[in-house]
């Protein structure tokens, strides 16, 4: 059972989100009957429900606001993790996540072959790593393995995937600064990932992977075991996301995921479980970013989420957004993929038509 001083700051807390006007998840299928509920259990990694609420209630401009401190969280807080999951992603608590399939290779084109519009394409996924929790519950001793691991499999990676490995410890905060403005970089210090007690010992066994041109990248110790990625400047979305799949392939040859048949690949947060994916562009879209509610309307209608052009909680810059597909549980890899392919057919469609 959780102790006295875990039930005082989770009844704090629940007033604090009670008394806000947060419009996070967490606050709105949060009840008090639920809270009650929940408030006294606890997994065998003992983690409790204040661990998995504890950003939403420090960050109240959260839009979601949990995180599953360890995987058996989805189970023993599934009254509030369920009706949150099959909202974000349109799924109901029957279904199960269909098998990996990265579909035909030869689908998806360049959707901006003139690059009037689209500055980058990126797509990412998320794995986490047999034998290790989720960050709250990781011992200093589990990122070093982790990132010794992953040391190893880097030095196997061949051909255009082939590159280096650049541990935090060991890079200038001036480089780091200077990739994370060019986007390849995590951002140090993420106030939600922070309260979600999800940035200890940190630098340790944190890092980035990248080959030559920079086109292939790996984090290591982020918000998730690994997040893996395959970007490039333009809208060739098709040589994108083929790089992205052999780069799995081959370091799904020596590391095992986890992953389980309803949710699929487990994550940290929830939004990500399923496939993982996050297929974005960067693109200019000054017509449509000048009536923001419009937008968000029709990026809805797509099932596409809206970012600034630093990522998460960032703001746009010079009328250029982060488009991507938001659902990512439920649905194939490949479906992941054609949703922005589709959805962003459509929006510069509408940018070039409106006025
Ligand atoms: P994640 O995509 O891993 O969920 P963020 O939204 O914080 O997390 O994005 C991480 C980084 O990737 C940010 O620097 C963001 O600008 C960059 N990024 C995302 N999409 C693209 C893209 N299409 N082109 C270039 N950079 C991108
Ligand atoms: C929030 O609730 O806003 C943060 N905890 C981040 C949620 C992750 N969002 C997402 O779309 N992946």
């Amino acid at each position: 059972k959780a102790s006295p001083d875990v039930l005082a700051k989770l009844e704090a807390g629940f007033e604090k989100l009670e008394n806000s006007n947060s419009t996070s998840m967490l606050k709105r299928f949060l009840t008090r009957e639920l809270f009650d509920k929940l408030k006294f259990k606890k997994t065998s990694f003992e983690s409790t429900l204040l661990d998995c609420i504890q950003s939403g209630i420090e960050n109240l401009d959260s839009g979601i606001g949990i995180y599953a401190a360890d995987p058996e969280c989805y189970q023993v807080f599934a009254d509030l993790f369920d009706p949150i999951i099959e909202e974000y992603h349109h799924v109901s608590r029957t279904d199960k996540q269909p098998a990996t399939d990265w579909g035909p290779s030869t689908t998806f084109g360049n959707l901006d072959p003139k690059g009037d519009y689209i500055v980058s394409t990126r797509v990412r996924c998320c794995r986490t790593m047999k034998g290790y929790p989720f960050n709250p519950c990781m011992t200093e001793e589990n990122y070093k393995d982790i990132e010794k691991q992953m040391q190893e499999v880097f030095k196997g990676l061949t051909k255009d995937l082939a590159g280096t490995y650049n541990p935090l410890t060991d890079m200038p905060k001036e480089v780091q600064q200077r990739l994370i403005d060019e986007h390849y970089l995590f951002k140090e210090g993420d106030r939600f990932l922070q309260a979600a007690n999800s940035c200890r010992y940190w630098p340790t066994g944190r890092g980035i992977y990248f080959n030559k041109n920079k086109s292939f990248l790996v984090w290591v110790g982020e918000e998730d075991h690994l997040r893996i990625m395959s970007m490039q400047p333009g809208g060739n979305v098709g040589e994108v996301f083929k790089r992205l799949i052999s780069g799995i392939n081959e370091i799904g040859k020596t590391i095992n995921f986890v992953s389980n048949e309803r949710f699929g690949y487990l994550t940290f947060c929830p939004t990500n479980l399923g496939t993982t994916i996050r297929a974005s562009v960067h693109i200019k879209t000054p017509k449509l970013g000048a009536d923001m509610a419009k937008f968000q309307e029709l990026a809805d209608k797509y099932h596409l989420q809206i970012r600034g052009a630093a990522g998460e909680h960032s703001e746009s810059s010079a009328g250029i957004y982060d488009l991507s597909n938001k659902r990512r549980l439920g649905l194939t890899e490949y479906q992941c993929l054609q949703e922005m392919y589709d959805g962003i057919t459509e929006i510069l469609k509408a940018e070039k038509s409106a006025k």
